[in-house]
């Protein structure tokens, strides 16, 4: 038996355990699924994975690196710097490897979650989720998958095995990771289809290496990087105008992306192909200065006719066309609103997790929920950005968390938040949503199957951080643990 047991050990799950530690609570394990650490930024390998926020604020405030190579880092020093700060802070002993959790209930006889794992069951006091939101990859439903002759590579299970020089390859979608990937392997390729269902709103990349006395400045004088920090989230969080305020602002950009294109693509046709025709920011914005060049290439065509369905030889378009594949990359993104953790979730009553997000029941700040005692999840419902750094909204959730946990431990009690006020906060986020960016219309992974947008914060960062500063227990139904427990 645990105090506290945290699933996953990306930037939530050592997040969690380094606040805790750093707060007396010494009884923690970690399950992680897989051999190593560092969730999304062990997954993601593929060819040019890259972080698309700045460095200086995608990383703990309480462990800044001033070692960043880049303003905004490739995934192998993101992965990096999870392996230093969890050395450097001690955590690794806490983490059980390859331990696959396939369930967490609450066990109401004794007030503990018992957690069931591929090396047998064990009891935790309290739960930390830290799973991750982007966990769980999605290939797309089109008919035919398993028909095609050739590998089928998603962007978030890269295989470096499978030799791209001198094959046809097709890549299906044009989110994040695909504007990554396509103008990496674009050179190696003997030709490159990429199926777009739908364009992205592309904006300038502003990263550039960081020059070695401005790293030795950051490491002499920390303050100097903190600065640079705070900057940087400023500029950033007046974005937030634009997104929530007054979606109209988002013209602005729109047209830099516009003028972008127009700098780097001369086909006219080709140009409105790659145009949007929804607001920006409805879908996540992307940053690239490559993405829009390769398809000037000879051996790069842009496929907007629909698929139709995929065969041994390759993809059927809705024209009839067969584009002939050797490998076929699947950039299809993620299972978020429908994440398959909080099926293996089950509060009182056994009621699921699952069943909770289905339903749009409340929510307390995206981090705990009615009838799910003692248990906390990172980057919840409506926790996620699409301007910022979610490491700030995870150390935010963090504040409540952990200090939510201490108190339950310290008073041997069971701590779920009021039904009352969860509603009235879930109530409160979701009357937000349909007047910023997220309300214009346009399909994205961030609303569910009923059309809510279950994913997104939609206000100021800081105004997030100013709500989860402190544990307010009058928020809480704090109830004794039952005898039994000992
Ligand atoms: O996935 P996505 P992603 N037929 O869901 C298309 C983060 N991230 O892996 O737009 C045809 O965004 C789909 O088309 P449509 C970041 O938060 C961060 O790229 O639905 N196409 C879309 O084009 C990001 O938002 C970084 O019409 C199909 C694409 O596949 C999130 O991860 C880097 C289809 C999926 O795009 C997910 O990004 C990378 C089908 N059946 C990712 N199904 C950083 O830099 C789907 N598509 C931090």
């Amino acid at each position: 038996m645990v105090d506290v047991a945290i699933v996953g050990s990306g930037f939530g799950g050592l997040g969690a355990a380094i606040r805790l530690r750093q707060q007396g609570v010494r009884d923690i394990v970690i399950f992680e699924r897989a051999g190593t650490l560092g969730g999304t930024w062990r997954d993601n390998v593929y060819p040019g994975c890259r972080c698309d926020v700045a460095s200086d604020l995608y990383s703990f405030s309480f462990a800044p690196n001033p070692a960043w190579t880049n303003t905004y880092s490739y995934q192998p020093e993101i992965r990096q710097y999870l392996e230093d700060v969890t050395d450097g802070y001690e955590v690794r002993e806490l983490i059980e490897f390859n331990h696959d959790v396939a369930d967490v209930s609450f066990d109401e006889v004794i007030g503990q979650w018992r957690l069931a794992t591929n090396h047998g069951e064990f009891l935790a006091t309290c739960v930390i989720l830290a799973t991750g939101a982007l966990a769980e990859l999605k290939l797309p439903d089109i008919p035919g998958l398993i028909d095609f002759q050739g590998p089928i590579m998603h962007t978030a299970r890269w295989d470096h095995q499978v030799d791209l020089a001198n094959k046809r390859v097709g890549v299906i979608g044009t989110g994040a990771s695909a504007v990554q990937v396509i103008p990496e392997i674009a050179p190696l390729v003997e030709s490159l289809s990429v199926f777009q269902r739908t364009p992205s709103w592309v904006l300038p990349h502003q990263g550039h290496t960081v020059m070695d006395r401005t790293k030795r400045l950051f490491a002499d004088v920390p303050l100097v990087q903190r600065a640079m920090r705070y900057w940087r989230y400023w500029r950033n969080e007046k974005s937030v105008l634009g997104f929530v305020k007054d979606p109209r602002r988002m013209e602005i950009a729109e047209t830099m992306s516009r003028d972008h294109l127009a700098r780097q693509v001369n086909d006219p046709v080709l140009r409105e192909r790659l145009t949007p025709s929804y607001r920006m920011g409805c879908k996540r914005v992307l940053i690239s200065n490559s993405y829009y060049p390769t398809f000037e290439r000879d051996n790069v065509e842009l496929v907007t006719e629909p698929i139709e369905r995929i065969e041994r030889l390759g993809i059927r378009t809705a024209n009839g066309r067969l584009h002939e594949l050797d490998v076929l990359i699947s950039a299809t993104g993620f299972y978020v609103t429908d994440n398959p953790m909080a099926q293996k979730v089950h509060g009182l009553s056994g009621v699921s997790l699952a069943d909770t997000f289905r339903r749009d029941l409340p929510h307390y700040k995206g981090t705990s929920f009615p009838g799910f005692p003692n248990l906390y999840m990172l980057g919840g419902p409506n926790t996620g950005l699409g301007h910022t750094s979610v490491i700030f909204m995870m150390e935010s959730q963090l504040n409540y968390a952990v200090r939510a946990v201490k108190t339950a431990l310290a008073t041997d009690a069971l701590i779920e938040p009021k039904l009352h006020v969860a509603r009235r906060w879930t109530r409160d986020v979701q009357s937000k949503l349909p007047s910023t960016v997220w309300g214009t219309g346009c399909s994205s992974w961030y609303v569910n199957s009923e059309g809510r947008n279950t994913v997104i914060w939609p206000d100021f960062t800081f105004t997030f951080r100013r709500a989860t500063r402190r544990f307010s227990r009058r928020d809480h139904l704090v109830q004794a643990a039952p005898l039994s427990r000992d």
